[in-house]
């Protein structure tokens, strides 16, 4: 197999004239390199102090992890120089995250959940880093919140990495989504699927069900058609799977077809999961892939943001199944 690293990759993005600039070029190569970084740092476990709760909040008032904060200043180190960054906006951070003085201020903004699904770190299950990238808005000075909140459809880059048995990094710059593999005898990314595509059916849902309970009607249905099977009005069976890390279960759906669903409901009536950093870079890269993402039943990249970290419901993957959950919500 000719081996394409990611660098090629973005140079060819970059010859068809598309999103990818030079500057874009290096922010992702940069991000790339970062969870590199990262990867390395998970896959020591127990050998090195990194396991275990830093003894502190994020913002969302969630105990932190050591592997969540070593994550998130590993990304702000890599991207400070570049000068391909305006400001950047983390999960871990309440605040936007100027360039330094020091550093040109360039023409993007990034932002990141340095380490999804931090809950399954001290038990050795897959977790990920999550990027966004928009363009920052011509004329604000200073940058600000108000710059990053614009609608997902802005986007002009997205994707995520999976730290499981291998290191995978899916990406897409609007032109499809692809991914690639950590080769890690030399370091590079290797692209293994130049076109994801995701079956517009599936058998499979996913869905943490011990909040049925709150579930609003919508989601019940659906859910409970699923749990039928052939018995019932969907006329086959379904399997469920549940990881509780996004970028485990959102890579199984882009590989195998599927549906994720995290819904506003009675507890989370916002919804769960963050909006800029999470929902929005998955939609961007689940659409390019075929699929579908709304929040049960508006398009999740038409959204317009009202706050940095708001949480958002999400049903996301194959796309006949999230319009089956849209139908419901009509
Ligand atoms: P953590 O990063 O706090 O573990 O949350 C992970 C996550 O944001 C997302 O990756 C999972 O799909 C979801 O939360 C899991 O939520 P539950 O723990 O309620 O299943």
């Amino acid at each position: 197999m000719k081996r394409i690293t990611l660098t090629q990759y973005l140079i060819e993005q970059q010859r068809l004239g598309g999103n990818v600039t030079p500057e874009l070029r290096l922010l992702i190569e940069v991000v790339a390199r970062a969870c590199k970084a990262i990867s390395h740092a998970v896959n020591k476990g127990a050998l090195a102090d990194m396991l275990g709760t830093a003894g502190s909040e994020n913002v969302q008032g969630e105990a932190q992890k050591k592997l969540d904060i070593i994550s998130n200043d590993i990304l702000i180190e890599a991207n400070e120089w570049g000068g391909h960054l305006a400001a950047m906006v983390s999960e871990e951070m309440e605040h936007p995250h100027l360039m330094p003085e020091h550093y040109p201020s360039g023409a993007y903004l990034l932002l990141i959940d340095p380490l999804d699904g931090s809950s399954n770190i001290d038990v050795n299950v897959s977790i990920g880093t999550i990027f966004s990238v928009l363009p920052c808005p011509a004329g604000t000075d200073p940058v600000g919140e108000r710059s990053f909140l614009q609608p997902g459809s802005n986007q002009v880059a997205a994707g995520f990495a999976v730290y499981g048995p291998a290191t995978m990094l899916v990406l897409t710059v609007g032109n499809g989504t692809v991914a690639f593999t950590l080769d890690r005898e030399v370091g590079s990314f290797i692209l293994t699927e130049p076109a994801v595509s995701i079956s517009a059916d599936t058998a499979e849902f996913a869905i943490n069900m011990s909040n049925s309970r709150n579930w609003t009607a919508p989601i019940a249905r659906y859910i409970d058609e699923c749990l039928a099977g052939k018995t019932g009005v969907r006329g086959k069976d379904f399997n469920m799977r549940w990881v509780a890390s996004m970028v485990a279960d959102v890579y199984r759906i882009i590989s195998r077809g599927g549906i994720f669903m995290y819904p506003a409901d009675s507890k989370y009536k916002e919804g769960r999961l963050r909006l800029m950093y999470e929902a929005n870079p998955m939609a961007f890269v689940i659409e390019q892939a075929g699929g579908a993402a709304t929040d049960g039943a508006r398009r999740i990249l038409d959204i317009e943001p009202s706050a940095l970290h708001q949480r958002v419901g999400v049903v996301l993957g194959s796309r006949n199944e999230v319009e089956q959950v849209r139908q419901y919500h009509l």
